[in-house]
């Protein structure tokens, strides 16, 4: 970056970009650097050819971005996950690269793969977007897709205050993606911690690109834990009262209120770090009355709930496909649902464990350790639920089931280390060491990653009418069982030997043995994405065979698996009466599914719009414009946003009806359909034979 600044390019130049870098020197630092940037254009000019040639443009536009339709919104969330997760994964591998080669000496340290300040954007870029760029994307996306469904509603509450949520997230992503290219992304770690984060230690603009892509993509999970609230609240079917939602449902109830009590947390140190930035405030300087550990605490408010927000849904989708592949209600679901409302309460009132070191009284460090552990305690609980789910049922071993064994193991492991770590006294030997770096992700990967590959693995064949391959599924889930393993484990050993997180260099040799496991750990975790996209593939190349047109291909019980696969826009051609938990399952074995309704209505569905695209690029140019100090460029663009808003307030805007003929003739017809397909037994389950209706007296026998 030059010192001066243009008044309309503000710090911009051409020498910003990573092939200066590699112009200047070559190394394999920056070849990496140059490579992931031309990875990021070809791939941009890839897809924009591949649009153009397939003229999907029209269809994508139509059919997609302009919807409201919390399915398709889901979808796009998981879709803009899924390369997000390629992205984090391979930074994960080459930052365990980097370490398996980063053996120095205390003459010269500088060693390894890439260079220590390129190490550093990997570790804060690979952190930034695994949490606010996969996890959140794909959990957000999960209970877009699935909650309205199981409530019995048609949308969510706010369906076009949903779409902008997205565009506000996919803006952020946006932001950490020019990073590649254009300048560099910040070095501080996913945290950004000040005073290291400030002007004085960090000038430049790479934690500018990470302040505004989590503000702008912050206000969108704001946003959407509004919206979730209050279409639970809302728009639940009659009937459907409280303690007759699905787990699932509740899980997500929890995350709404996490959501809009954590997020604003993370908006205000951010924006008070923005303000130090940019405004030459002293809320977080060692100066000026300034004091870090204020942003620790006020970040940390956000970031430990941020966690159970992650968790949460996963401990959802564990409670659905645990009861749905062993056939049986679930196990003890007033507890669950106690348990998750307790985990989202005490969630709040642990936050100082991530800063027992900062030096407040060792009172207060037992207080906030006795919190923590007792986060256990309802966590406990579940796990017995879900394993009494299971206990003498007659277990399919599908995909999700692998995960879910997965978890149990792995994630149990790392609930242990965790509460190792609530121990003032121990967390003072291990803190900042890769202890704690091997203790979240052992319960980040089985927890997040795995609880959302199965719920996308359960859910898939409603979105898109046809099952994902069975026996690719399973593999996935075991190399990343596998995977998970062999990266970190050795992470525990390395953290008790002393090795801190974020090294980009050691002198001891002993880290190194443990260090080439590691790294051939995630090898196996770039495979099992390999086998990830593999699955979606392959099962996309059969899905004819592998088509569920019947909607109901597990035998679920709950109201999302009454109607056809794919979903209808309209999801339920007339809102159900609900009369029990699990409505679906009994009215099945009661003999009245599929059954007609008396009547059709016509039906309303929000209308298209393009708000959110236009909201969303406004925000990714007004985030790169305050980046690079583009003042009449961010000033513009801010006020498009109310603009946009002002101009769709003045016009009158119409819902799309759809006529209830048309309903009727679409669902009679799905009706005569089902009724002419061969039910499918437990054994026929994973074949070809399974045409989404489950032979019910089979089950039941
Ligand atoms: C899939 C394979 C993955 C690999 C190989 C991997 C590897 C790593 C490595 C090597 C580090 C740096 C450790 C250090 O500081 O010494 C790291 C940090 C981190 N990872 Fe992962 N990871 C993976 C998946 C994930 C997932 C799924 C998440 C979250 C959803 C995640 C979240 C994080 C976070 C938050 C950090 C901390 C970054 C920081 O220090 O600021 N990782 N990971
Ligand atoms: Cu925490």
């Amino acid at each position: 970056m030059s010192g001066e600044t243009s008044p309309i390019f503000g710090n911009l130049t051409w020498d910003v970009t990573p092939y200066t870098d590699l112009s200047r020197h070559v190394d394999i630092s920056t070849i990496v650097g140059a490579g992931a940037a031309s990875v990021l254009v070809l791939g941009a000019f890839v897809a924009v050819a591949l649009l153009t040639y397939m003229r999907w443009w029209g269809p994508l536009y139509r059919n997609w971005l302009i919807s409201a339709d919390a399915k398709k919104i889901g979808i796009m969330y998981i879709a803009l996950a899924l390369v997000m997760l390629a992205r984090g994964v391979i930074e994960g591998f080459v930052i365990r690269a980097h370490q398996a080669t980063a053996l120095g000496t205390l003459t010269e340290p500088e060693s390894g793969l890439v260079a220590p300040d390129h190490f550093a954007q990997l570790f804060s870029t690979h952190g930034t977007i695994m949490i606010f760029f996969v996890a959140m994307p794909l959990l957000v996306g999960l209970i877009n897709f699935v909650l309205p469904q199981q409530l019995g509603a048609r949308d969510m509450a706010f369906p076009v205050l949903n779409q902008v949520s997205l565009g506000l997230t996919a803006a952020g992503a946006a932001l950490v993606m020019v990073s590649l290219l254009v300048g560099k992304f910040g070095t501080g770690g996913w945290t950004m911690y000040p005073p290291y984060t400030g002007k004085t230690f960090s000038p430049g603009e790479g934690v500018d690109y990470w302040l505004w892509a989590v503000l702008i993509s912050g206000v969108g999970s704001t946003l959407t834990g509004m919206n979730f609230a209050v279409t639970i609240f809302k728009k639940r079917a009659p009937g459907m009262h409280l303690m007759r939602m699905p787990l699932f449902c509740w899980t997500s109830l929890c995350v709404a209120i996490m959501l809009i009590y954590a997020m604003p947390a993370l908006t205000v140190s951010s924006g008070m770090l923005a303000l130090d930035r940019y405004a030459g405030f002293h809320f977080f300087t060692n100066t000026a009355g300034g004091n870090m550990m204020n942003y620790a605490n006020i970040f940390w408010m956000f970031g430990h709930p941020e966690v159970y927000v992650l968790i949460l849904p996963a401990f959802g989708v564990f409670s659905e496909v645990s009861a749905t592949y062993s056939t049986k209600r679930l196990y003890g679901y007033t507890s669950l649902v106690i348990a998750s409302m307790s985990i989202a309460v005490i969630s709040f009132t642990v936050w100082l464990h991530h800063f027992f070191t900062m030096g407040q009284s060792a009172g207060v460090n037992i207080a906030f350790g006795i919190a923590t552990m007792v986060i256990g305690v309802p966590t406990g609980v579940k796990i017995y639920d879900w394993m009494a789910t299971l206990w003498r049922g007659r277990v399919r071993m599908t995909a999700p089931i692998v995960y879910l064994i997965g978890f149990f193991m792995l994630f149990v492991i790392g609930g242990l280390s965790g509460i190792i770590l609530a121990n003032p006294s121990i967390d003072y030997q291990v803190h900042n060491t890769t202890f704690l770096v091997a203790h979240f992700h052992n319960v980040i990967i089985p927890g997040v990653l795995f609880g959302m590959l199965a719920g996308i693995h359960y859910w898939f064949p409603k979105a898109f009418g046809f099952r994902l391959d069975e026996t690719w599924g399973r593999r996935t889930a075991l190399f990343f069982v596998v995977g998970f393993i062999v990266t970190f484990m050795p992470l525990y050993v390395l953290g008790l030997m002393g090795l801190p997180r974020r090294s980009p260099t050691f002198q001891n040799p002993d880290f190194l043995p443990w260090m080439y496991v590691a790294a051939l750990g995630a090898c196996f975790m770039l495979c099992a994405l390999a086998s990830l996209f593999w699955t979606f593939w392959t099962s996309y190349r059969r899905r004819v065979e592998l088509a569920v047109p019947g909607g109901d291909p597990w035998h679920g019980s709950t109201l999302e698996w009454s109607t056809p696969a794919p979903v209808p826009e309209w999801t339920f051609a007339t809102i159900p009466q609900v009369t029990a938990r699990d409505h679906w399952g009994a009215a099945k074995r009661a003999g009245d599914a599929w059954k007609a309704p008396a009547a059709y209505q016509d039906i309303e569905l929000p209308a298209d719009t393009a708000h959110g695209i236009v909201i969303a690029g406004a925000s990714v140019v007004f985030g790169f414009a305050m980046v690079w100090h583009i003042w009449w460029l961010a000033i513009v663009s801010a006020l498009l946003i109310p603009a946009a808003l002002l101009l769709r307030g003045m016009r009158t805007i119409r819902p799309r009806i759809i006529p209830a003929a048309e309903v009727a003739e679409a669902d009679t017809r799905f009706r005569q359909f089902v009724a002419g397909l061969e039910p499918a037994t437990r054994a026929d389950e994973m074949t070809a034979r399974n045409r989404g209706v489950p032979d019910i007296a089979e089950f039941a026998a």
